[in-house]
């Protein structure tokens, strides 16, 4: 097992891998930017290093410091989070040469998940149902107009370097296509620095229901069943649930086989995410796979009561799963509190934070970097907490995360909890019968200050 692991990393996550990594009795490295010097992560972390000022590309991102850290720390791993460097193949393999374990899957495995097409093509080829689409890039207008008429209308052109929802442009019938073929381009090779474009039927109004994973250096691999991600603004992730509303267990094996092909189709060795769009007639389709630990892994923690991260942990030192899937015995949902304004457009809302009082109790978890006079800086992501609530029924965790964002008290900034709140409330979520599109027709503009409530 490793004796010291470098945290390549900031906030809550870097606090939630020390924390497991106190009770495996492994050492702690914790990495610091100049304005995050008074971060928890530096004080609960055995030592701490500056690697750099406030932008990130000049500290979380640079690697030339952060491989210095290494160095004169003596770390043998190194773990990356989520975010940052977290699926960047050429940092993995410069930890490779370096003789420092990385924690997470092997360099080719993140870049052949990183690129759009390839994953798909994998997947296809491993028996994993696909969106139907495009084989490969699309050159030219004239092709992609010629694809969209067989297939039909509505379409979607995404970037294969992309992700996220940049580079992404639905076409709704073919007159249209030429314009948003030429600003897809654009906006992926800005962000990306590749243009290249492929086509897929546009699936409408889906749920986007993941699957985490977890396979081995022998080539094992299981499920530890879903969540329900769909509750989303601008391809950002508000709420996340296990088990999906939706789901029973007979999909759930057919999903999560398909989860676990696709892990050992590519020999993924370490946990991992499986992400699949889910129509109305709950035909589903492989939709990215993210080689990283993702911020909701608590959801799936909580129900199967389950150390994700010393999972991931052990495995990487090379340890083997057990050949079992796992099916959820309990009800979670996570909310993510942003220091952002919800009836303001999401405007970010960094500064001090002069009161701070979070929930507590029966079932309740806060995963949290901030404390009472802690300022968020305006640098990074805005996510200060994560209510993580489990009970029986998803009825009763409802119940649960309503009195827990009642005691919630975050004073100085403003938090996402006033829609929290909102969405606890209304039918949509209530019924357990949303979609990736609700948010586009949520009421923000009204939403009121956080409350103490009632069920
Ligand atoms: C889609 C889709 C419908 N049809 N692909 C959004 C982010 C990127 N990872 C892929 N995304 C989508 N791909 C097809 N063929 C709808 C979305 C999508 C979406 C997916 C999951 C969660 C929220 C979303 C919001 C808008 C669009």
């Amino acid at each position: 097992m490793f004796k010291k692991i470098l945290i390549a990393n900031r906030g809550e996550i870097a606090l939630r891998i020390i924390r497991t990594c106190r009770e495996m009795g492994i050492k702690t490295v914790a990495v610091y930017s100049t304005i995050d010097k008074d971060s928890l992560h530096v004080r609960f972390a055995d030592e701490a290093v500056c690697i750099g000022p406030a932008p990130s590309s000049e500290s979380y991102l640079n690697v030339p410091n952060i491989m210095a850290a290494i160095e004169i720390t003596n770390a043998d791993a190194i773990h990356p989070g989520y975010g940052f460097l977290a699926e960047n193949a050429a940092f993995a393999e410069v930890c490779t040469e370096y003789g420092i374990k990385f924690i997470g899957p092997k360099p080719g495995q993140i870049r052949k998940m990183g690129d759009k097409i390839t994953a798909k093509e994998t997947m296809k080829k491993a028996g994993v149902p696909v969106i139907p689409g495009s084989d490969g890039l699309i050159t030219d207008i004239s092709e992609g107009k010629k694809m969209g008429k067989k297939m039909g209308y509505p379409i979607i052109l995404k970037a294969t370097a992309g992700g996220g929802g940049r580079g992404m442009r639905i076409v709704w019938k073919e007159s249209e296509f030429e314009k948003a073929f030429n600003s897809a381009a654009q906006e992926a090779k800005a962000a990306f620095s590749n243009d290249g474009l492929y086509i897929e039927k546009y699936i409408e109004d889906p749920r986007h229901i993941e699957f985490q994973i977890a396979g081995d250096r022998k080539g094992n691999a299981v499920h530890l069943s879903e969540r329900d991600c769909s509750i989303q603004r601008r391809h950002q992730k508000l709420v996340e649930e296990c088990p999906s509303p939706i789901m029973d267990n007979k999909l759930r094996r057919k999903m999560g086989s398909a989860a676990v092909k696709a892990a050992k189709a590519i020999k993924y060795e370490s946990v991992g995410t499986v992400e699949f769009l889910v129509d109305k007639h709950r035909n589903f389709y492989f939709m990215e796979m993210n080689t990283r630990i993702q911020v909701e892994h608590p959801v799936t923690e909580e129900v199967m009561d389950f150390d994700l991260i010393k999972e991931q942990i052990k495995l990487a030192a090379g340890e083997l799963v057990e050949g079992k899937n796992y099916f959820p015995k309990m009800h979670a949902i996570e909310c993510r509190i942003n220091a952002e304004d919800p009836s303001n457009n999401f405007i970010p809302s960094p500064g001090k934070i002069t009161t701070l009082h979070t929930s507590k109790g029966h079932g309740v978890r806060v995963d949290t970097h901030v404390y009472a006079g802690y300022t968020v800086p305006p640098n990074y992501d805005s996510l200060i907490a994560k209510v993580i609530c489990k009970a029986q029924t998803r009825e009763e965790t409802i119940f649960k995360m309503q009195r827990a964002l009642g005691e919630f008290i975050v004073e100085g900034i403003k938090t996402t909890i006033p829609f929290h709140q909102a969405l606890l409330k209304s039918d949509a979520f209530r019924s357990g019968n949303y979609t990736t599109k609700y948010l586009e027709s949520f009421d923000f503009a009204s939403l009121k200050e956080r409350a103490v409530e009632t069920v």
